[in-house]
């Protein structure tokens, strides 16, 4: 279903408005700035941001480490408590945050609510482990001695995170950050400065119930590049969580590592699925669907290359051609398409750019193309595109934020492993199969080189609980899940002498 173009354009500023004077945002805050923020579902302005200058990161840094000084001496369960009740702050707010994020993002109304249920699910998981921030005991090689690990708190978290998930990816690093004891300095992509200012709102709700937190535990910095580089470089921030892209990632990783900082790179994926010759079709085919199309392409975990055996290659692809061309696109929020917009016209315009490389690789593309009659002429709504290649070459190999579905053939399933693994980008990736020895070695160390590997299922929609992420260009970080939050803290080793003498370790004898 496509909307026509004065359907379309229902005045979601005002909406938008009304939602952030509900979630306590002052007015202020995004009226009057000099920083333009569009609705994609629209292309219609729906706030003016004030961006905030290098000096006033500088400081924000400062007021951040002043506030870790004074939280990191709460004990973890207190910290808990306050990420236990942000966690009631959001499912209290679910539903107009959720919309909010639609609006600001573009997103189905379902995706919108679920960015937030995956924020709560976090705070569950965080207030938790408030109370497990376990070291070890060691045994000691020497007489009378205990030896142990303990996690301290690291200090300031500087995370940059992207529009895509402009508020769940937020929550994963600043959750685990709370009760770990840290404080956390926000930029948020410039995209979606909005959801950020709605976030902080709940935010300072949650601390006044909390009966006061230090102030700077969290502080939201608006803007560019520019704020961003503010942040990285500064030496008072030992760790710097960023998700975005794999060039920024690069630049972020270098500046911080020259510092001898710690990062946390989320970064670009190129993530495929491999269809076997056992795989149940029927569940593969829904599955494809909303792990390609879903987000319109524009998750990190969105399924971007599909590797299909030859004898059930024609089946899969005529089905999935048929899905691709029937597929509603169009404003999500006025409508129930579940296809929405890219986020701006130069995410239409690398599209674009990538179909066109494809084609002149000899690949043959299937949809692609813009859908004026969805939206006015400032929001970009397109067809998702399935391109079959002859080989993985040219765009394939790069992450193209954008819903295209390459389709690659083959034979052996050791070519389908080396497709799998044969790009920089190492996030997410699955295996569809019922044949136990093809799933055990997909997962096996000679398998998906990936940080996510699914079985019957795309490789997008992670829950928590998990560790996310991947390997290679994708950056190495874990977030939310499992162990993540050995990241936000430090470590340290200790050694305890609770006798009379002195023994060395490794027998080394030192008389004096
Ligand atoms: C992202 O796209 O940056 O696994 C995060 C998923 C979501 C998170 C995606 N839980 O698709």
């Amino acid at each position: 279903k496509t909307l026509s173009q004065g359907e379309s354009n229902t005045g979601f500023a005002a909406e938008i408005r009304g939602l952030l004077a509900r979630l306590d945002v002052p007015a202020e805050r995004y009226s009057g700035g000099s920083r333009i923020v569009r609705t994609p579902l629209t292309g219609e302005v729906i706030g003016e941001v004030a961006e905030a200058t290098p000096a006033e990161v500088t400081a924000a840094v400062g007021r951040a480490q002043a506030a870790f000084e004074a939280w990191r001496k709460v004990p973890g369960p207190q910290r808990g408590e306050l990420v236990r009740l942000l966690g009631e702050e959001l499912r209290a707010a679910k539903a107009e945050l959720g919309r909010l994020v639609s609006l600001e993002v573009g997103k189905i109304i379902s995706e919108g609510l679920g960015e937030v249920q995956e924020m709560i699910d976090i705070c569950d998981f965080a207030t938790g482990l408030s109370r497990q921030l376990y070291g070890l005991t060691i045994a000691s090689e020497r007489g009378d001695h205990r030896m142990m690990e303990q996690w301290h708190p690291a200090g300031v978290v500087g995370v940059i995170s992207a529009f895509n998930f402009p508020v769940a990816v937020w929550s994963w690093n600043a959750a685990l950050a709370f009760v770990c004891g840290d404080s956390v300095v926000w930029k948020p992509s410039e995209k979606t400065p909005l959801t950020a200012l709605a976030v902080e709102a709940l935010f300072q709700r949650t601390a006044r119930r909390f009966g006061g937190v230090p102030d700077g535990l969290l502080t939201l910095v608006l803007g560019g590049r520019e704020i961003g580089e503010t942040l990285v470089d500064d030496a008072r921030v030992p760790v710097v969580s960023a998700t975005g892209s794999t060039a920024m990632g690069r630049k972020v990783g270098e500046r911080v590592a020259r510092r001898f900082g710690r990062s946390i790179l989320e970064l670009g994926g190129n993530n495929a699925s491999i269809v076997t010759p056992s795989a149940d079709l029927d569940l593969a085919l829904r599955a494809i669907a909303f792990a390609a199309m879903g987000t319109a392409g524009q998750r990190c975990t969105s399924l971007r290359r599909l590797i299909v055996h030859e004898k059930v290659y024609d089946a899969l692809v005529g089905r999935l051609r048929v899905v691709y061309a029937s597929i509603s696109v169009g404003n999500p929020v006025t409508g129930d398409a579940l296809v929405g917009p890219l986020i701006d016209g130069a995410a239409y315009d690398a599209m674009q750019q990538a179909l066109q490389a494809a084609a002149e690789a000899g690949g043959t593309v299937h949809g692609g193309e813009r859908i004026a009659d969805a939206g006015p002429a400032e929001a970009y709504y397109v067809r998702p595109a399935l391109v079959e290649m002859p080989a993985q070459a040219g765009p394939v190999v790069h992450e193209t934020f954008a819903p295209i579905l390459y389709v690659l053939k083959y034979r052996a399933f050791d070519e389908a492993v080396a497709l799998q693994n044969g790009v920089p980008q190492g996030l997410s990736s699955s295996i569809f199969a019922t044949d136990m020895r093809e799933v055990e070695r997909f997962l096996s160390a000679q398998g998906s080189d990936c940080g996510i590997a699914n079985v019957n299922m795309g490789p997008s929609g992670a829950e928590i609980g998990g560790a996310f992420g991947g390997e290679k260009e994708t950056g190495g970080g874990r977030e939310s899940g499992s162990d993540a939050w050995k990241a936000y803290m430090r470590r340290q080793t200790s050694a305890i002498n609770y006798g009379l003498n002195l023994p060395l370790a490794q027998g080394v004898k030192f008389d004096v």
